[in-house]
């Protein structure tokens, strides 16, 4: 269903003279109300008024996550906070986290653009929606949360974790749609076996999962193991939250990202050049209609390409393919560039095994060694050892085919990696420590 129909069918030029519009406010108003802009541009030589076009837009300086955190707490905000109505922050890895205001209307349009999302997913008024991204800080709870009322679905405001809680939920309250994170769909669905609960059989019908990386084969077992379609949905808490951009359910191929309120762009992560329609890069997002704190030329470094053919759902908005990764998490092992995600398509493929594995770097004699830990189902794990031996030559000969990488593989026992309730971690990169 297409929620918002004069602004999700936008002729590409109605987009791109609204984007050169809304460009032009936010660059005057950054400039006028935020000291950081203020000075990053006039570091940089240029003047407000000399953005007039979407192309003018590669001549303004990039804002990093570095320059938030050297901002921290409410520096980059463009508001006084007497109109700031709520605060996220994400946590980050390292150090203090990122902090977001949003006003009175930023929260109305988030609402608007994730009531367009559901809508996207296939998801009405009628639907029971059991949001089970954490509420609190984190973005996802109250990101979807505020969408699905918009939207008039009957929303379930359960958060993350408490699995026992969402499989009787998912069964007593007949929730038709699911929210959280991909790898916590599948804990939920390992759980739900071992409950004895035919989760196949329930009424569920939608899984909108995001928030981390995921592949096209974990899609396969998501939509398999909970007889759903599952939906990819994007989104960054410094640029909005989730609802940036999401796949439709018509084509289930390449996020539609939202662009009468953002502008995207693909760049060379080392060189910071812009980069045509179609090749691979770091997206780049430019907020411009939020308030609190729009962000110019934001470097996400999520690692992706824009879609340059039109959709057949009829949204005119671009797409974006899938997140192959951050280009954080991204591991250079012996001089081979490998995702996470890259990793995970391989062996979701292979029979046997659980989509449940961690990465392992670690640097020996001054070479970079990569341990693929998964687990291998009960069956083949009682397996004779020729058998194991023989399922982890086998994976380790395809990551060496496809992503010419070598590794080393360890098959574990059924549950034996950590499950998430958020964010999956997958990587444990113990160079720093060698
Ligand atoms: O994860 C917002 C969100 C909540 C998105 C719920 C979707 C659903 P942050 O915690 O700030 O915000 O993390 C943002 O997560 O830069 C990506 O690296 C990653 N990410 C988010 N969605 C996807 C996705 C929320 N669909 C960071 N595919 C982003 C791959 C994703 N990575």
């Amino acid at each position: 269903m297409i929620w918002n129909d004069e602004f999700e069918t936008l002729p590409r030029e109605a987009i791109e003279s609204l984007q050169a519009k809304r460009l032009r406010q936010v660059v005057e108003r950054v400039n006028a109300t935020v000291p950081f802009y203020r000075e990053s541009f006039e570091k940089a030589g240029i003047s407000p008024f000399q953005i007039n076009t979407l192309d003018d837009l590669k001549r303004l300086p990039f804002t990093l996550k570095q320059d938030m955190r050297d901002n921290y707490p409410y520096g980059l905000f463009s508001v006084p906070l007497e109109q700031i109505v709520r605060i996220h922050a994400s946590s980050g890895t390292t150090g203090k986290p990122t902090v977001v205001g949003y006003t009175r209307r930023d929260i109305e349009m988030w609402a608007e653009l994730m009531a367009r999302c559901f809508g996207a997913a296939g998801v009405h008024q009628g639907d029971i929606i059991q949001n089970a991204y954490g509420y609190g800080l984190f973005t996802g709870g109250l990101g979807a949360h505020y969408g699905a009322e918009r939207l008039g679905a009957s929303v379930i405001p359960m958060s993350g974790g408490q699995t026992k809680k969402q499989l009787m939920l998912l069964q007593d309250f007949g929730s038709t749609v699911l929210t959280c994170t991909p790898s916590y769909c599948l804990f939920l669905a390992e759980a739900a076996r071992e409950e004895g609960i035919d989760i196949v059989n329930l009424p569920l019908r939608v899984g909108i999962h995001g928030a981390e990386p995921w592949s096209e084969q974990m899609r396969g077992e998501i939509e398999e193991k909970l007889g759903i379609k599952a939906i990819d949905i994007y989104g960054l808490s410094e640029i909005l939250g989730p609802g940036v951009g999401i796949e439709c359910i018509e084509a289930q191929h390449g996020l539609h990202l939202w662009e009468d309120h953002f502008i995207p762009e693909i760049i060379n992560p080392d060189t910071g050049e812009v980069l045509p329609h179609g090749e691979k890069g770091e997206l780049v997002i430019t907020t411009i209609t939020k308030e609190g704190i729009p962000l110019i030329r934001y470097r996400t470094r999520d690692i992706t390409r824009i879609i340059p053919e039109p959709c057949i759902c009829g949204r005119t908005h671009v797409r974006l393919e899938r997140m192959s990764g951050r280009s954080d998490d991204m591991m250079i092992i012996r001089g081979v560039n490998v995702f996470p995600s890259q990793i995970e398509s391989v062996l979701f493929k292979i029979e046997g095994v659980e989509p449940h594995y961690q990465l392992v770097v670690n640097r020996e004699d001054n070479l970079d060694t990569l341990e693929v830990q998964v687990e291998v189902n009960e069956v083949t794990f009682s397996d004779e050892i020729k058998e194991l031996q023989s399922l982890s030559r086998r994976i380790q000969k395809d990551i060496k085919e496809i992503l010419g990488v070598s590794c080393q593989v360890k098959l574990v026992e059924p549950k034996t990696i950590a499950r998430s309730e958020g964010k999956a971690k997958r990587v444990i990169d113990l160079r720093d420590q060698a």
